[in-house]
């Protein structure tokens, strides 16, 4: 199996920079790297395109480092922020159109499996709120109905960032924004929830300020849609472009919303998946003793 999931077509290595030749040579594949490994290998560009703060870059970087096996894995992102950074990452990704990503996931997990019968290829979706839990709710929740091995991962920034501040429908209820200057009407929709019962066997809430969380609710999801059925984890991320905070104040924010509950932190297991995420601990201690 390659370990290098990019290559450089020789013909451009001269007229490529630098930084875009050190992700070909420095990322993240078959180390078994994790959260803690981060500094010792490049997972993105440094000069990417989003805000100073923006809780959403923090969280995309810790979600690739968490990936289980990140060069058998297939990102498929949607129109928003993170959509401006997947261009600049260590791994192999697909845009689709806004709100379509589940649907397109689906095209590619099946094809994957028909053209890799013997290999496992994780396909993870990465995606905004408006896009997972609006424009294409549809789409998500069909695909969890299906069943389909994927794992759908949510950069809850609260809002429309990327498109000025309009509400989603997992801003917070009241919540004043450049383009929602009434305040929002209704509340947060709780998508963990609709999850759950749609037939999801993993789903989970964490925060981009928590960073071992990120990594243990990442792992089990892709490795529960890997053997088990649909998974979801939503990552808070906070946006001080559009929520007005200070860019160095993202951590905080998160931590505290985090702390005072106002982001709940929930972590719903279905009985197969548990069983399968035990098995995995047993074998994981035995494979230590031995
Ligand atoms: C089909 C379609 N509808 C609408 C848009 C406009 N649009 C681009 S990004 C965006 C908002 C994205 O919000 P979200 O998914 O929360 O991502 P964020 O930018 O907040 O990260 C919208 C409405 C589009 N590009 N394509
Ligand atoms: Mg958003």
């Amino acid at each position: 199996m390659s370990k290098r999931i990019f290559k450089m077509c020789p013909e451009f290595e001269d007229i490529m920079p630098d930084e875009y030749k050190e992700l070909v040579e420095k990322g993240p594949y078959g180390k078994g790297y994790g959260v803690s490994d981060l500094g010792n290998f490049k997972e993105l560009i440094e000069e990417h395109p989003l805000c100073a703060g923006c809780g959403l870059a923090l969280a995309l970087r810790l979600v690739i480092a968490s990936l289980p096996v990140p060069e058998e894995t297939i990102v498929v992102g949607s129109t928003g922020c993170s959509s401006l950074l997947f261009p600049q990452v260590a791994l192999h990704n697909i845009h689709s159109i806004f709100g379509n990503q589940n649907a397109v996931a689906t095209g590619l997990k099946r094809a994957m499996q028909l053209r890799f019968p013997d290999k496992e290829k994780d396909v993870v979706v990465i995606a905004g709120d408006g896009a997972t839990a609006d424009i294409g709710l549809d789409m998500v929740m069909q695909s969890w109905f299906r069943r389909e091995r994927l794992t759908t991962i949510m950069l809850d920034n609260e809002a429309y960032a990327n498109t000025g501040g309009q509400e989603s429908g997992m801003s917070v209820e009241k919540k004043v924004l450049n383009m929602a200057p009434t305040g929002k009407k209704f509340p947060k929709i709780c998508l963990p929830e609709v999850a759950r019962e749609a037939g999801c066997d993993y789903v989970a809430t964490v925060s981009s300020a928590n960073s071992r969380r990120i990594e243990k609710v990442v792992r089990q999801a892709v490795l529960t849609a890997r053997e088990v059925g649909p998974s979801y984890v939503q990552i808070f991320s906070p946006c001080p472009t559009n929520y007005k905070f200070k860019s160095h104040e993202s951590v905080a924010m998160a931590k505290a919303r985090e702390k005072d509950g106002t982001y709940s932190m929930v972590e719903y297991v279905s009985d197969n998946a548990r069983s399968f995420l035990e098995g995995l601990k047993e074998e994981a201690k035995h494979a230590k003793r031995n």
